[in-house]
């Protein structure tokens, strides 16, 4: 093995034998998945010798503390192969016992089918669903870029890792991951080094007919660095390849990624399945376990790794070193720049926006505004709250999928994110270009890194294009905020096409995410707020057209945080009409007239969050929403999610949109005052006695 000396962690000990080494890793894999009853072997068989020089002579990890804040990144975008991952980190002395191995994919084991994040200690990213991993390694390189653009000093490289993502043919034919290798490229982000997996196999066999495209010529255009094809089975040409991208990584003028396009035999080991679609999911059987032993020598029963080799793989004291040395740097860059070293440990803590600072904030811009005058979109009113929030808090860090001027994500202080001429990141908000599922997976890569809050906006028709992302960042539980504007028919002339009406009710859907839609600016601010303070993902829905701003009592306005609540009162209601953004306005519209003319009396609830409002007591739910009043509610939107309120009328929408201006769809559609007071009359029998 060609030794390069300015890695610091090539062993010089030539007596290793490499290729007991990496069959420690393969067999691991393989009689785990035996053992299961199911898995995927074929990857990890095939990828073995590329992990284990990675992992062994170039990766700064400190397995004893697995959150080492600068250490490198490892993203296995092709998260079948996970045992590859559990393998390593088993072996290099991550806190997964060997017991851990022999439960792979079994409940409550810390070695689930897929990679999850929280799950395993070393695990950075939850993956599976493929070519998502790798838009979360773009996000997290990008993190890296940015903070070490904004607290790096001249001596003191304080933020300084690579993050190195293993990829297959999938994660290739995935649309997403074009979205994110582009934006990757025109970031430049030279400490993104990915391996591909090329081994000409996916589930239904050999690629060719369904993936042939020139990989290399597809990087090139993308701006990246690309090396290879090298035989991804030979130790000494995989150090060369990772020697020379890591160079590349460290200096910043070469600005481009790195995709190392390595051949390898899926299965490698198993000579019967090996290069084959049969290697790829399923166990190698009695027969082929045996046939691999065989094969690879390898005469040790199932999940015993001699103790000479489990030394050889062990990094836990080179990992303590390095960690230990980046503690000295940090202790000196502590004392050249106090302000900056307790910024940034806030900040890599996620401790970036301070609760008590952010109440005042929002209690300044709710003094801001004439209530029950003004009329402003909610889209609007959101970048009104920005505009006190960015100034008090750095680090929350805001995007848009080319719509920037229709989400209104940019508030006075933001400067779009560019790459400088030194090869540094400058900027605030990211341009992510017309990629809404790259947008949220690279977001949701950002959070995993630590050190921002990031948001990102696009019409909220076009959730779906990223519905899996945001899916991810709730099973991560991943603070990223996702503002979704053009929130219902109200936007008027663009059309169904554009118009949503089952997205409100599908993010409802998804467990962990909060989903808020506001009514006027005040529910905005807290909807912010409650976002910020929120520890997993949220999502604010706005409107395009102009609203009303409602007065609120302290209370009222106080209780917007607990997602439903009352916003008009009415002394022994009649009726309790429910309303969600946009529609809380016609609700109170028909509340004046009911009152007026039929002298009904209603009680208005506006719900901007259902998913917070049901985590409430039984007690404020039951006060809110009793069961002995007649109730009605209005949102512009499928109606299925709303009966579990057992409500007597729900005015929505259960078909497409229509394109005209927004008051006729409104009316077109027959969301408006004159329904509900209709519905009302009908609920409350007055139509009868008013003769309505
Ligand atoms: C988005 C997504 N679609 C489908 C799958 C199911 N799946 C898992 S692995 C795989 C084939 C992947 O091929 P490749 O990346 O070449 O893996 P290899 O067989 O080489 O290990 C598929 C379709 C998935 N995990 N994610
Ligand atoms: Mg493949």
């Amino acid at each position: 093995m060609n030794i390069d000396d300015s890695s610091e962690k090539v062993s010089t000990n030539q007596a290793v034998d490499h290729a007991l080494m990496c069959n420690a890793l393969r067999v691991l894999a393989a009689d785990a998945v035996q053992q299961a009853g199911s898995g995927h072997p074929g990857m990890p068989m095939g990828m073995a010798e590329i992990a284990y020089v990675l992992w062994k002579f170039y990766l700064k990890h400190n397995p004893k503390n697995a959150d080492w804040v600068n250490r490198d990144r490892f993203v296995l975008s092709n998260g079948h192969g996970s045992m590859l991952l559990y393998g390593l980190l088993h072996l290099t002395g991550y806190d997964l016992p060997i017991e851990e191995l022999k439960q792979f994919r079994k409940l409550g084991s810390m070695t689930p089918g897929h990679p999850e994040v929280g799950v395993t200690p070393g695990v950075e990213t939850t993956t599976g669903p493929l070519g998502q991993g790798l838009a979360h390694g773009v996000g997290m390189a990008l993190a890296e870029k940015l903070l070490a653009s904004e607290f790096n000093r001249p001596g003191f490289p304080i933020i300084d890792h690579n993050t190195y993502v293993f990829l297959g043919d999938g994660c290739l034919m995935e649309g997403i991951s074009h979205e994110v290798c582009s934006l990757a490229g025109v970031w430049g982000l030279e400490k993104l080094i990915c391996f591909y997996d090329d081994n000409n196999i996916s589930i239904d066999g050999e690629v060719e007919p369904w993936f042939n495209e020139d990989i290399k010529a597809r990087f090139k255009s993308y701006g990246w660095n690309v090396m290879g094809p090298i035989d991804g089975h030979n130790i000494d040409a995989i150090q060369q390849a990772i020697s020379t991208a890591s160079a590349r990584g460290s200096d910043a003028s070469s600005k481009a990624p790195t995709i190392i396009i390595c051949k390898t035999i899926i299965g490698k080991g198993e000579p019967e399945r090996q290069g084959t679609a049969k290697a790829h999911g399923e166990p190698l059987g009695k027969d082929g376990i045996q046939r691999m032993r065989q094969k690879l020598n390898w005469d040790f029963p199932p999940f015993e790794i001699p103790e000479s080799l489990k030394n050889e793989w062990d990094c836990s004291e080179y990992g303590h070193a390095l960690e230990g040395g980046w503690n000295n740097l940090f202790e000196s860059y502590k004392k050249s720049y106090p302000k900056l070293a307790s910024s940034l440990e806030a900040r890599l803590k996620n401790d970036i926006v301070n609760p008590k600072e952010l109440r005042e904030v929002v209690a300044r811009f709710c003094n801001s505004f004439d209530k029950d005058s003004e009329s402003v979109a909610t889209r609007k009113a959101s970048q009104n709250f920005l505009n006190f929030l960015g100034p008090r808090f750095k680090g929350v860090l805001g995007g848009s999928a080319d719509l920037t001027g229709s989400n209104l994500t940019m508030w006075h202080g933001s400067e779009p994110m560019r790459k400088s001429e030194s090869g540094t990141m400058i900027g605030n908000h990211v341009n992510f270009g017309v990629r809404e599922f790259g947008m949220a997976a690279i977001c949701c890569g950002i959070s995993l890194h630590k050190g921002f809050i990031p948001y990102c906006g696009t019409f909220l028709v076009f959730s779906d294009y990223m519905r899996n992302a945001v899916r991810l960042a709730a099973l991560m539980n991943q603070k990223v905020i996702f503002v979704f504007t053009h929130d219902s028919i109200g936007l008027g002339e663009d059309g169904p096409t554009h118009q949503p009406v089952e997205q409100v009710a599908s993010l409802r859907l998804i467990p962990n995410l909060h989903v808020w839609r506001p009514s006027d600016s005040a529910e905005v601010a807290f909807a912010w707020q409650a976002a910020i303070c929120y520890e997993g993902p949220s999502a604010i829905l706005l409107s395009r057209q102009k609203l009303p701003n409602f007065l609120r009592n302290k209370l009222s306005l106080n209780n917007i945080s607990k997602g439903g609540y009352i916003l008009r009162e009415a002394r022994k209601p009649d009726v309790i009409l429910i309303g969600t953004g946009s529609e809380v306005k016609l609700a109170m519209l028909a509340s004046h007239e009911l009152k007026k003319k039929y002298g009904i009396n209603s009680r208005i609830v506006s719900m901007p969050s259902t998913t917070v409002f049901e985590q409430q007591k039984r007690g404020y739910k039951e006060k809110v929403i009793p069961q002995d009043v007649p109730k009605m509610v209005i949102e512009a939107g499928v109606t299925d999610h709303w009966w579990k309120y057992k409500p007597d009328v729900v005015l929505g929408i259960n078909k497409f949109g229509e394109s005209a201006p927004e008051k006729e769809v409104f009316e077109a559609f027959g969301i408006s005052t004159r329904t509900i007071i209709d519905s009302v009359l009908c609920l409350t029998d007055h139509k009868n006695n008013f003769g309505g």
